[in-house]
């Protein structure tokens, strides 16, 4: 009889617990491929996630590390204190756009620009799912929501913001990539993005961040399947793929390296900078 051979397996960074996740959405998703990672990098024992408030606040019973939940868009600060107390650990956020981009915008830039060694996973559905379904920062121009019922007018509600193309600007960034999950050779590019940013905190280079545009099929009121073709349509031209900020690839070990060389004109920082 030929041998059982395993090809699938719930990662050990998961419970049990089936989510609460509408059908179709891709929080799920997002959440095997981080636990997978933290699996194979052999952390499972020593992770430490911090869950936002948005529909995945239930984070912290479907991964089996250690958890701690942070009021709204707080969850940069909060890992910022487990990371600088416990340095060892694998400290990462999962937070929504609305959690990372509106009402926890200043945490975010300011752990970014700090140069925090945490992760952060920003699942990107350009609205605020858990409430109902109002417009976001990342909501689409004409993308109607709940608040913006005739379509998000810039004129009044201005632009989307792109956190990527944002937080590479800032020198405390050592990786910023952005990537999907619409189909299958996307995903294993997603699981790559978010192994790649955990390794990099574990070796020190500095902050990092994996924003994964995903859909929520409930809010925009879509079927899953029609829900992926707005979002290649849709939410791709607005917000490319790609890396936006990898320090190694620049030629640096870490984010610190990367900015005093940066500053190689101005004595006083390149004279004194630790
Ligand atoms: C201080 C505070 N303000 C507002 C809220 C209401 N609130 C809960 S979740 C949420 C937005 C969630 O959207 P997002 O972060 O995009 O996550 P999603 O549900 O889309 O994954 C808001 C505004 C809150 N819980 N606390
Ligand atoms: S409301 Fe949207 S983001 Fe929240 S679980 Fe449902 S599909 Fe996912
Ligand atoms: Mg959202």
């Amino acid at each position: 009889m030929a041998e059982e051979q395993v090809v699938f397996e719930r990662p050990k960074t998961l419970t049990t617990k089936p989510t609460h996740y509408c059908p179709g959405c891709a929080h799920g998703i997002v959440h095997r491929l981080v636990a997978e990672s933290i699996d194979e990098l052999g952390k499972g024992g020593d992770a430490v996630g911090v869950a936002p408030v948005g529909c995945s606040v239930l984070a912290y019973d479907y991964f089996s590390c250690d958890m701690i939940e942070a009021a709204h868009g707080r969850a940069p600060s909060v890992a910022t204190a487990v990371k600088r107390v416990h340095p060892e650990n694998l400290v990462f956020s999962y937070q929504g756009d609305g959690d990372l981009a509106s009402i926890g915008m200043a945490e975010t830039v300011h752990a970014a620009t700090r140069g925090e060694n945490i992760t952060v996973i920003f699942y990107n559905n350009a609205i605020y799912g858990m409430t109902g379904g109002q417009m976001a920062p990342t909501t689409l121009p004409n993308q109607v929501t709940q608040t913006s019922p005739y379509g998000r007018n810039t004129k009044e509600a201005g632009y989307p913001v792109r956190i990527c193309e944002l937080l590479a600007t800032l020198d405390g960034v050592a990786y910023a990539e952005r990537v999907t999950i619409d189909k299958p050779a996307s995903v294993r590019k997603a699981k790559k993005a978010i192994k790649k940013a955990f390794e990099y905190q574990m070796e020190g280079r500095g902050y990092t961040i994996v924003e994964i545009v995903g859909t929520c099929p409930t809010n925009w009121g879509m079927t899953p399947k029609d829900a992926i073709g707005w979002l290649e349509e849709n939410m791709l031209p607005y917000y490319p793929l790609g890396v936006y900020r990898d320090c190694v690839e620049e030629g640096f070990e870490t984010a610190a390296e990367a900015a005093l060389a940066r500053a190689k004109d101005v004595p006083i920082v390149t004279g004194g900078v630790a």
